[in-house]
């Protein structure tokens, strides 16, 4: 059929089964705009390209389909980088499509191109952080690079592709046959593991003493919750969580052990660090899930522990550690075989006749306690403890809780219950703070019938508060609980713990030394935001009530208290802030003094 080759782009998407493209118009993608206005995707546009990117992958997370982002050249693509570096760190599927400089001129100085040190190079930008970036040298060939772009972002370990089509290629017009996508793609990822190491493993973990089960990202992008479950069930084995994955195992169930790791809890140090046997489930073992690789904090690996580590990336197998079996193979495939096997073996183990689940819920109860006591206090500014803690009725077990980049994400993942896999989002591969106002949005797109809360901080919000803009525009209705502390009040701890509290350049103050912040309430309702404030205790729960029943794009600020996280495990970072500022406090012994 004959078409340009911007709308053959498009009849690709719609046969991939697309429902919205986000992005931010440009001269090299208007004819891209106007397929999709003549097709059945939505164009959800955005006021800043990052914004499009974490709602594309934020999509993706909640959906498990590939969300799709819209870029122009130049300024446009630079935009998006942090947003698809970041869906690529944390695994999130995705197109992204961008038009580019006219073939025939690239090199020559051309509008917005880069050709510093080759010609039309502005794709290669995002080699490092995509699976694979194309840029198309024919019109012709557009259907046959979506079809791969496809297969390549959805399967594996799933990631994002750029399409990069130079603006001609896309005006073109062709005889175009359309390939049917999913004629295309493998009838099936479950790769199975290897029969003999998935014996080995079950009968490694039915004769430990205190085994674990550490589920990352990979068993939520799995869709293994139940599987998990069951196995855990079974061989009455606790499971700890990486922060990605939080959720993937109910955080209620007497099983669950919490997160290891520089962010995490004690009891999920405690569980990795007595852990003689291990089976990690797709999980990169990064440094702040493993305590810098400190083994007197967290996994004790190559000396008291052995690990069995499953994997669908053959690149993560044995990076971080040394194994005892390593498994290549899909996670949800592995586990109902190791479920056959445990089965096989023996009737369902009693967790109250294992000592290390009764140790479990022994520490279990104590922490819950000095929760509760942290929460008692009715101190103003709020302490987001005590707000957490009154937020836990309101909500019910299908929210999705999209979680920014700050201190107070400690009172989120420790108060807040995520009871069903896919009901957690936290930016936790490149850490962007401000990815939450925007990855809010995708969430509600990809689960319309879920309410979905946001929390965000004030130095969050104020890096990308225009996805409020984006949501009033195109009706999307989340609540954005914007925690405002006049601070980046993680980095400041660093300073209070290591620079005997001087601190500069992470509070919000005005050049007299006054706190200063927008005033974020009336900045939503500039918007077109609902705006609500919360001032004291008695507020959270009418306030929260309202926002939540709104139906409508919601900004609830509210004044806190900086966080006094207790940590739960080691960062080997602060070690090193430590000795400077102790080696400065031993040159200028009256800096200590000042104080
Ligand atoms: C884009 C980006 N810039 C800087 C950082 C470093 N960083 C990590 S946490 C943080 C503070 C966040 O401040 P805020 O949103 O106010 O939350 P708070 O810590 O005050 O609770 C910063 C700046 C980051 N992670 N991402
Ligand atoms: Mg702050």
């Amino acid at each position: 059929m004959r078409m340009s080759g911007a709308e053959a782009l498009v009849r690709c998407l719609e046969d991939a089964g697309v429902e919205y493209a986000f992005g931010i118009s440009g001269h090299a993608n208007v004819p891209v705009l106007d397929a999709l206005a003549a097709s059945s995707i939505r164009f959800v546009w955005v006021r800043h390209e990052q914004d499009a990117a974490h709602m594309a992958d934020a999509y993706y997370r909640f959906s498990h389909r590939p969300g799709v982002v819209l870029t122009t050249l130049g300024p446009g693509m630079a935009n998006a980088v942090t947003g698809v570096w970041e869906a690529a760190l944390d695994c999130s599927g995705m197109i992204v499509i961008s038009g580019d400089v006219q073939s025939y001129m690239m090199g020559r100085g051309a509008f917005q191109e880069l050709s510093m040190h080759s010609d039309g190079a502005q794709y290669e930008v995002f080699r490092p952080f995509t699976k694979r970036a194309w840029q198309v040298r024919d019109p012709q060939l557009i259907p046959y690079i979506a079809h791969r772009a496809f297969n390549l972002a959805t399967t594996g370990k799933p990631g994002p592709v750029l399409i990069d089509v130079p603006v001609d290629h896309l005006t073109a017009v062709r005889e175009f046959e359309i390939p049917h996508i999913a004629e295309r793609q493998a009838t099936s990822m479950r790769v199975r593991g290897d029969a003999a190491e998935i014996h080995r493993a079950v009968e490694l973990l039915m004769a430990a003493e205190s085994p674990l089960i550490h589920a990352g990202n990979g068993t939520t992008l799995s869709e293994a919750a139940p599987e998990l479950a069951s196995l855990a069930e079974h061989l009455a084995i606790p499971v700890t969580t990486s922060i990605a994955a939080h959720g993937v195992f109910d955080t209620l169930h007497p099983l669950y052990g919490g997160m290891p790791g520089a962010v995490g809890t004690p009891i999920g140090n405690a569980l990795a660090r007595e852990a003689d046997v291990v089976l990690a489930l797709g999980t990169g073992f990064c440094e702040m899930e493993t305590s810098s690789w400190d083994p007197d904090y967290s996994f004790r690996f190559g000396t008291d522990a052995r690990l069995i580590q499953v994997d669908i990336d053959p690149h993560e197998l044995g990076r971080a550690y040394p194994l005892e079996v390593g498994i290549f193979g899909d996670i949800r495939t592995v586990l109902r075989e190791m479920m056959e096997l445990a089965v096989a073996a023996g009737p369902r183990r009693e967790w109250s006749a294992r000592g290390q689940i009764r140790v479990l819920q022994e520490r279990a109860a104590a922490w819950n306690a000095e929760k509760k006591q942290a929460a008692a206090t009715s101190e103003l500014p709020i302490h987001m403890e005590r707000f957490a803690s009154e937020l836990v009725p309101l909500l019910s077990d299908d929210v999705i809780v999209v979680c920014d980049v700050g201190a107070f994400r400690h009172a989120i993942y420790q108060y807040l219950p995520i009871r069903r896999p896919q009901s957690w989002y936290f930016p936790s591969g490149l850490v962007t703070m401000g990815a939450g106002p925007a990855a809010a949005l995708g969430a509600k797109l990809a689960s319309p019938e879920r309410p979905v809360i946001c929390f965000v901080g004030d130095g969050g919000f104020s890096a990308n508060s225009q996805a409020v803009a984006t949501a009033v525009e195109a009706d999307i209705p989340v609540v954005w609980v914007v925690v405002n502390n006049f601070a980046n009040d993680a980095i400041r701890a660093y300073q209070l713990n290591h620079y005997d509290g001087r601190i500069n350049g992470t509070v919000f103050e005005r050049v007299d030394g006054s706190a200063y912040n927008p005033d974020f309430a009336a900045l939503a309702q500039s918007y077109g935001a609902m705006a609500l404030k919360i001032r004291t205790v008695e507020e959270i729960a009418p306030v929260m009530i309202e926002a939540l029943t709104s139906e409508r794009p919601c900004v609830v600020e509210i004044q806190a208290a900086p966080m006094k996280p207790k940590p739960g495990g080691h960062w080997d970072v602060n070690d090193l802030l430590h000795a400077e500022g102790e080696f400065k406090r031993q040159r200028d012994p009256t800096r200590a003094a000042s104080r």
